[in-house]
């Protein structure tokens, strides 16, 4: 197995293959995670159900999985992603089934064995006209007159949309109409695991769109049923998270995690024994622009080792500044002036000399902030490439990172996520700051040697 790309203080099973997050929830004071997971290799197939449990979103114990395929039955080619919910006291998992893709349900005395319901499927096809066979990921919440569900699909014209249903005891289903639909290919064919979230007067409907390979979202406003789209917008640009899943916990935060697919080839993935990491637990919020607000939950601090910490540091143009602190396993909070520099920026994982380097850069003229990941190891099977968000910045600007072995986590001003995988050698641990076509200053710098989620 390699040992060496395993991240440290990201979720990831023991072994083998997981990808989208499943059935977050906040029960009795801990937090479930489940996960599509083949326990039997390191590639996509025969999904079942991985579980988790952790009293504070960062320390996890594995439990017993929580779903397998039945043979002969509604998920006998596979248990799909979906939700978990609440039902009248009883902790209750909505999942597709696959072949065909149906909905069904499983439930729980103990939070470790799962029951699948008799009545499965649930809800065994789509609204005419909608391909069955893209039919799947619910996600469902309380309203008034019962639960709605979200279920991500494809139009008869090959574009995106979500379904809205409303059932009373999850048994019988009644479809509502589209909660909403793509407008042009740009936005995807397929919408995969939908996530539907109200923040006040404003709501966020997250997609993962076939063929995009990231996540995006529309905010507006739910009415009637339908979310009136005001802006399409990322998420998290930076070519690595996908199908995410956001949860309400018992204190009204709402908290992603995400699956970080591998950027290397399929050979170095069979042969890691591994393939997949969720993300660190994100706090979002939405700013007046209807935009998200992004933050690490703050639980992710107690992970922090004792830092360096560097003020009032001068940045000269084209003159990199060598922190006496890098590493692997770190996180970064760095806060700049951009002064007169027209670029400034950090490179990280740096070879001594050279030969391997990730760089996060922010552009004035273009506002771009970026993450070049194309130096970043010298591993021909590793899939480099340069990611781009678009953000605003005054005069200051502070990007907080987390470097996990193969995973670098960016949060830029709480308004940007970029996240990322990258391949460099154990040797490659330099960090450097930087500014171009001027002076900056780096106001603060706090470098934290992160502990291991595993360790006790
Ligand atoms: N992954 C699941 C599907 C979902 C896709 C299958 C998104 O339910 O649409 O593993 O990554």
């Amino acid at each position: 197995m390699d040992l060496y790309q395993r991240p440290q203080y990201h979720f990831q099973p023991l072994a083998n293959w997981m990808n989208d997050p499943n059935g977050l929830i906040h029960w009795q004071g801990q937090y479930h995670l489940f996960y599509q997971h083949n326990p039997n290799g390191p590639q996509w197939a025969q999904m079942h159900w991985g579980h988790a449990v952790s009293p504070d979103l960062v320390h996890w114990r594995h439990l017993p999985m929580a779903l397998a395929p039945t043979p002969g039955g509604a998920d006998k080619d596979g248990v799909f992603s979906g939700c978990a919910i609440d039902h009248d006291g009883v902790p209750t998992l909505v999942y597709t089934g696959v072949t065909p893709q149906v909905q069904c349900l499983a439930t729980s005395e103990d939070m470790i064995h799962w029951s699948k319901h008799p009545a499965n499927p649930v809800l065994a096809a789509p609204p005419e006209g909608i391909p069955p066979q893209d039919f799947r990921d619910p996600f469902l919440w309380r309203e008034a007159d019962g639960w709605y569900a979200a279920i991500g699909s494809s139009t008869g014209d090959g574009l995106g949309i979500v379904l809205l249903y409303r059932t009373q005891d999850l048994l019988k289903w009644e479809y509502v109409g589209p909660l909403a639909e793509g407008e042009t290919d740009e936005t995807g064919r397929v919408w995969e695991c939908p996530n539907f979230l109200c923040f006040g007067e404003r709501s966020a409907l997250i997609i993962s769109p076939i063929p995009l390979g990231r996540a995006i979202y529309l905010s507006g406003v739910y009415r009637d049923h339908a979310l009136h789209v005001e802006g399409t917008h990322e998420l998290d640009p930076g070519g690595a998270l996908y199908a995410p899943q956001v949860m309400v916990d018992a204190h009204g935060r709402h908290i992603l995690f995400g699956w970080l697919w591998e950027r290397r080839e399929k050979e170095a993935q069979t042969k890691a024994g591994w393939a997949g990491v969720q993300s660190l637990p994100r706090i979002l919020g939405m700013a007046d622009d209807g935009k998200l607000t992004y933050a690490p939950a703050p639980e992710v601090r107690q992970l922090r080792g004792d830092g360096w910490h560097g003020a009032g540091i001068a940045l000269r143009a084209d003159t990199p500044w060598p922190c006496p602190l890098g590493g692997d396993t770190i996180e970064i909070v760095a806060r700049f002036r951009l002064g007169s520099a027209s670029q400034i920026g950090l490179e990280m994982r740096r070879a001594e000399d050279g030969s391997e380097v990730t760089t996060v850069t922010y552009a004035r003229d273009n506002e771009q902030l970026s993450v070049d990941t194309s130096r970043s190891s010298s591993d021909p099977s590793s899939l480099g490439d340069r990611y781009q968000a678009q953000l605003a910045a005054d005069d200051t600007l502070t990007l907080r990172l987390f470097l996990d072995r193969s995973v670098l986590e960016l949060f830029a001003d709480d308004r940007a996520c970029l996240t990322s995988r990258i391949y460099p050698r154990p040797t490659s641990l330099g960090l450097r700051a930087l500014a171009s076509g001027g002076d900056a200053e780096l106001l603060t710098i706090d470098v934290y040697p992160m502990r291991s989620i595993w360790s006790g």
